[in-house]
């Protein structure tokens, strides 16, 4: 096998990568990438894959695409890869793109060398994959999964299930204990492979301090969500009829679990990219803009919508939806977007989506009261099926 090796020749760090041509003269720009993130602290050994479909795959499986069946050449190619893995004052990574990202987390069961895998677009809709995993246990403790968020939209059946199997990987992992992210990229499969490996690896690594800090700003975000929306007496406080929370008594019961002060509430509120909090004038109050399920006047406003909204969901509730409408379930308000991205992302939560178009403007005429909040989220009651169409996605 062609071997290659960048980066500082000392480095601690060592990341490993089954590569074909493609990758090949991407090499540079994904080391480029990496280097921004991390500095030159670290060390990357590519191995070439001639046979991809044979070397990578860990069984035989029928083609998926293409003539080309799978053949079961991972063992042989892994054992390779150990041969330049014998350093054990380093610390080895392993990663790759498409099969080869599938063929670094099949790895991680193999052998307890790589403290994490850097998966990025996985071809997570291998066959039996999902099932070894289940029966198996994973040696590494960070793993990255990710995946361009147009990958499972491909009329191949096989492929397309590559979204909920790798939501599945995703959260099995979490359940093992093991720090696993999943990273939806924008883009099909063939979108910036070199940039989806570098942040792969980078994650993977432990690396960008940034990212860290984002990740607990997020946490404690999501945490005042279930706060201000839907349980308060979890930190033992109460909101007012209009959804008003005390800050104080909030940062008070938010500081037994977690770092908070009013400067990083502060800071989540102006950052949040949804906008879903405010304060009121003298920033002695706080309130989720919408979201609730705790029945709270946050006083919306009552506007006439524009002639189409849009609401996103998972398949797994149409044909509920398609029997009786939009219902607002665990919150007061049905949620509804302007536009179709939204509404996807907002699928996207309930696993593969499905956007549905809602004739607003017919509503609106036959007297449905709509809302909008000030984070511009369109809110009404509830929408029956005969304004309901589906919508592409
Ligand atoms: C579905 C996030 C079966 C509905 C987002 C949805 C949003 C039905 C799920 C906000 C149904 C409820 C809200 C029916 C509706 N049968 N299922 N008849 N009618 N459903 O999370 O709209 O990040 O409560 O389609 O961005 O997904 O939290 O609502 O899939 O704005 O700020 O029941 O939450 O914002 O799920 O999301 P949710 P949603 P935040």
């Amino acid at each position: 096998m062609e071997v290659h090796e960048y980066g500082s020749p000392d480095a601690q760090i060592v990341l490993v990568q089954p590569i074909d041509d493609h990758d090949n003269k991407l090499i540079e720009s994904e080391l480029a990438a990496i280097r921004e993130g991390c500095g030159d602290g670290f060390r990357l050994v590519t191995f070439k894959i001639n046979d991809w479909n044979r070397e990578l795959s860990p069984w035989e499986a029928p083609a998926v695409f293409g003539q080309d069946d799978f053949g079961n050449g991972a063992a042989d190619t892994l054992q390779e890869i150990l041969k330049y893995c014998t350093d054990r004052t380093k610390t080895y990574y392993i990663g790759g793109y498409s099969l080869a990202g599938l063929f670094a987390l099949w790895a991680a069961y193999q052998t307890g060398l790589f403290e994490g895998v850097a998966a990025a677009s996985p071809s997570m809709w291998f066959p039996g994959f999902a099932e070894y995993m289940r029966e198996h246990e994973i040696h590494a403790r960070r793993v990255y999964l990710s995946l361009g968020d147009r990958e499972e939209k491909t009329r191949n059946p096989v492929m397309a299930t590559v979204g909920d199997r790798i939501r599945e990987a995703h959260t099995l992992l979490r359940e093992k204990g093991i720090d696993c992210t999943l990273e939806w990229n924008a883009g099909n499969h063939f979108a910036d492979a070199d940039k989806r490996t570098a942040k792969a690896f980078l994650w993977a690594i432990g690396h960008k301090t940034e990212a860290k800090k984002e990740v607990d700003i997020k946490e404690t975000s999501k945490f005042i969500s279930l706060i201000l929306r839907h349980k308060p007496e979890a930190i033992g406080i109460s909101l007012d009829e209009h959804g008003w929370a005390d800050v104080q008594e909030l940062i008070e019961g938010i500081g037994k679990t977690r770092p908070i002060s009013m400067e990083i509430l502060e800071e989540i509120v102006r950052t949040d990219e949804k906008q879903r909090y405010s304060f009121n004038e003298d920033k002695t109050l706080i309130r989720a803009n919408q979201g609730h399920s705790i029945p709270v006047d946050v006083e919306l406003e009552e506007v006439t919508p524009p002639e189409v909204l849009y609401h996103g969901t998972g398949e797994k509730f149409k044909a509920s939806i398609d029997r009786e409408g939009l219902k607002p379930k665990s919150r007061l308000y049905v949620h509804l977007s302007a536009d179709t991205e939204t509404a996807r992302k907002v699928g996207m939560r309930h696993g593969r989506p499905v956007i549905y178009q809602v004739d607003a403007r017919k509503m609106h005429e036959d007297g449905y009261v709509f809302y909008k909040s000030v984070n511009g989220v369109w809110l009404t009651k509830a929408v029956p099926v005969s304004y309901l169409q589906e919508g592409r996605g």
